[in-house]
């Protein structure tokens, strides 16, 4: 059983009874308890203002039926959420997630890890998030498109400008949102081009949002290495996933200098000793959206069904596929081999087992909330640029998300110190994120 402040015990046996069988959820709300007890001993005010309970608390939670037709002529029928989290710095903002295994408690845990992240990166954004389980994968086009109409046409009535933004998350891209922004557009009339973020450069997107999760993860990865001394500099690396987020992390640690020697997807992973081919993987996943095994035929490399790619020797592990893909046997096959940093750029993929043997070690470790930012970050600047009818150079924009993960590290490091933890970025990230939202609520009222 874990130990938490006694001041934060009762809140967390609440939100286990009030939220039965979201096990995501009671982890991620966990982790952050876990940190909060140091501020509550030094700042024990938020504990009487009852707004680290008020946190756990979703503003609002949507459900929604989503019915559509196949091109059997079938009916299906998939479910809608969003939740909105927390809108004490900004409107609500966060990806959809379109993924057979989305329940609402995983909708939560992934919209409350949001509300830190986006306090984190300064902007001014909320925390939410959604999805829904439909199962993009062997889908057609027409279907793909008839479902995203369905899902707006009960989302556009929760969303907004200036009250929720969504974007993209596993299963939902530049595809994605092209189809959902063109029903809300139809739906209410108006071209609101920050009602949705993660649209096409032609039509209101920003340049670097499709690089900025997997730039962004690489630019904080890199910070921590160079506080030890070290760069990505001819250092092999393992990214795990092969979608949105692990391809543009493996472009960036190549153009540091590194190499990426393995990457996955959900039925097995690739070895590929000369380093990822990008321009072959970018064809296999981005363009024909095929499987990894298909890369490793064409490429000649390696192919392992199943099996855990943790099992890959590497300096620096990624993980950039889903929550829970590195438990405590892939964190002591990492130690085992040397590895020195892990950098979360999927959302929670470490379980919280594997945290504590790799923290245990000396391994560097960045948690998600801190390390994959960058892609909400660029999305607030695509907000930016769409409020002020303007768009910005690919050089501008990149320099904006790497000043901006500069700055991430440099808050997180600095209040890790703060509480005598060096080095604890999840401590520094949970704390320093948290004292920014509950300043805003508390000075807004009992909200
Ligand atoms: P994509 O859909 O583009 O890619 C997801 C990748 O992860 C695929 O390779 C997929 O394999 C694999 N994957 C997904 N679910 C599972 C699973 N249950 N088991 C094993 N493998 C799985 O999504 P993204 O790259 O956008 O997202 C990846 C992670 O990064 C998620 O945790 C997301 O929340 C997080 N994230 C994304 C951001 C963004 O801007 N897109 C921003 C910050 C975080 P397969 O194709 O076989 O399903
Ligand atoms: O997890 C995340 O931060 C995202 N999926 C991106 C959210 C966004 O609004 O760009």
């Amino acid at each position: 059983m874990h130990h938490l402040d006694p001041a934060l015990q009762p809140l967390y046996e609440q939100v286990l009874q009030r939220n039965p069988g979201e096990t995501e959820f009671h982890q991620a709300v966990l982790e952050v308890l876990d940190s909060l007890g140091t501020v509550v001993r030094k700042h024990p005010g938020y504990a009487d203002a009852r707004v680290i309970a008020r946190v756990c608390e979703p503003e609002r939670q949507i459900i929604f039926r989503v019915p559509w037709v196949d091109d059997q002529g079938r009916i299906e029928i998939n479910r809608g959420f969003r939740v909105e989290f927390n809108s004490a710095l900004g409107p609500y903002k966060g990806g959809l997630r379109f993924h057979p295994s989305v329940l609402l408690g995983t909708v939560k845990f992934l919209g409350f890890e949001q509300i830190f992240k986006n306090a984190l990166t300064g902007l001014p954004i909320g925390g939410g998030k959604g999805g829904s389980d439909f199962d993009p994968k062997g889908r057609s086009e027409m279907e793909v498109m008839r479902f995203c109409q369905s899902f707006m046409t009960e989302l556009y009535r929760h969303i907004g400008e200036y009250t929720d933004v969504p974007a993209g998350d596993i299963g939902v891209g530049g595809r994605e949102i092209g189809y959902l922004f063109g029903q809300y557009k139809r739906i209410t009339n108006r071209y609101e081009s920050a009602v949705l973020t993660g649209k096409g450069l032609g039509w209101g997107g920003s340049q670097v949002r499709r690089e900025a999760t997997g730039y962004g993860l690489v630019y904080f990865v890199e910070e921590m290495l160079h506080s030890k001394g070290g760069s990505f500099d001819g250092q092999r690396v393992v990214v795990s996933g092969s979608g949105n987020v692990a391809i543009y992390a493996i472009e960036k640690v190549h153009q540091l200098g590194g190499t990426v020697v393995a990457c996955s997807d959900s039925s097995g992973y690739v070895v590929d000793e000369r380093g990822i081919d990008l321009e072959l993987l970018k064809d296999v996943k981005e363009v024909r959206r095929a499987r990894i095994s298909e890369y490793a035929q064409e490429r000649g490399a390696q192919y392992v069904a199943g099996g855990s790619i943790w099992d890959v020797p590497c300096k620096v592990a990624l993980p950039c596929a889903t929550q829970n893909e590195l438990d405590d046997d892939g964190a002591l096959a990492l130690v085992k081999n040397g590895c020195v940093a892990v950098g979360e750029g999927a959302n929670m993929p470490a379980t919280p087992e594997a945290v504590r043997i790799l923290r245990e070690a000396g391994v560097l470790f960045a948690p998600g909330k801190a390390a994959n930012a960058g892609g909400v970050a660029t999305s607030a600047l695509e907000m930016q640029q769409n409020a002020s009818r303007d768009s910005w150079t690919f050089e501008h924009t990149e320099e904006r998300l790497a000043e901006i993960m500069r700055g991430i590290h440099e808050r997180c490091a600095a209040t890790a110190e703060e509480y005598d933890v060096p080095g604890n970025y999840v401590l520094g990230a949970n704390a320093s994120a948290f004292v920014q939202v509950a300043d805003a609520m508390i000075a807004q009222g009992v909200i």
